[in-house]
């Protein structure tokens, strides 16, 4: 009886993939020094006909359970670059970021689909960010030849969530990261926490110091954006700038934040 729900779920989320419940909704990324948008970041959303929308934090670690995380992370990549050609075509020049789960990074020829996904697609790998958060029980540090194997390719990472769980600088040091993406918990309190001022202030040199682009994630307020400017941090996401959009609400929103920027730094 008490695995009743979860094999339920696992009939639920096979309809949901195969009948078109699921869809990609994206979230700008801007670059704090011009507030030009840089990337989009893809997550996915269920709408369940009886429950309503249906979080990730809620299916995704049973889907990885339940070995249907390869046909997910499938079928969001090709929804999401089939999206990035339209938006090319309608002129809009931009990158997208797309989070993968630590299960599928276990397999050595996962770059190889991804590669073969953007070619197929006719997405150059330069435009792709690949967003990876440590697993509970696979440290990224034992995945480094499946990450050099992106990294050859031309494929970006960027490691999220950084700061919490066992994310460590081991990681920074030997993997090949091209970006960070600074924990929400640490933006919160920004600018009022003098500690969380410090250790943002860091993450920021560190990630500059090797190479590395450095993005804050949960940036809700006017005071958190303006102090991450103040700290040369690179990249800004949250729901100050955007919350997850519709594709076609993207153009709208582009013209709605250009207009906003001056009053946001001034
Ligand atoms: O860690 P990651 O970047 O993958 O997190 C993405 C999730 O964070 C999405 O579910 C998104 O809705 C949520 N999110 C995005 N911006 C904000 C924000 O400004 N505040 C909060 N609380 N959540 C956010
Ligand atoms: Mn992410």
């Amino acid at each position: 009886m008490s695995n009743r729900p979860e094999r339920t779920f696992v009939e639920g989320f096979g309809r949901a993939l195969a009948q078109g419940e699921l869809h990609m909704v994206y979230q700008p990324k801007i670059r704090l020094d011009c507030g030009a948008l840089t990337r989009l970041e893809a997550l996915v959303r269920w709408d369940e006909p009886e429950l309503g929308p249906v979080e990730p934090s809620r299916f995704v670690p049973l889907a990885e359970k339940h070995g249907l995380i390869g046909p997910l992370t499938e079928w969001g990549l090709r929804r999401t670059l089939n999206q990035w050609r339209a938006w090319r075509d309608q002129g809009l020049d931009t990158n997208v970021a797309f989070n993968i789960s630590a299960v599928s990074l276990q397999r050595l020829d996962f770059p190889d689909l991804v590669e073969r996904i953007c070619n197929e697609l006719d997405v150059p790998t330069e435009r792709l960010v690949l967003e990876l958060t440590e697993g509970a029980t696979q440290p990224l540090i034992k995945l480094m030849d499946t990450l050099t194997r992106f990294r050859i390719k031309g494929i970006g990472l960027a490691i999220d969530d950084f700061g919490t769980g066992y994310s460590s600088l081991l990681q920074l040091r030997q993997l090949p990261f091209t970006e960070v993406k600074i924990d929400r918990q640490f933006i919160r309190d920004l600018p009022d926490a003098h500690d969380c001022c410090v250790i943002v202030r860091s993450i920021v040199d560190l990630a500059h110091g090797l190479g590395l682009t450095a993005t804050a994630e949960g940036v809700e307020t006017v005071e958190q954006l303006r102090y991450l400017r103040t700290i040369g941090c690179d990249v800004a996401q949250g729901y100050l700038i955007a919350r997850p959009l519709e594709a076609d609400a993207l153009a709208g929103w582009t013209a709605e934040f250009d207009q906003r920027w001056p009053e946001l730094t001034s």
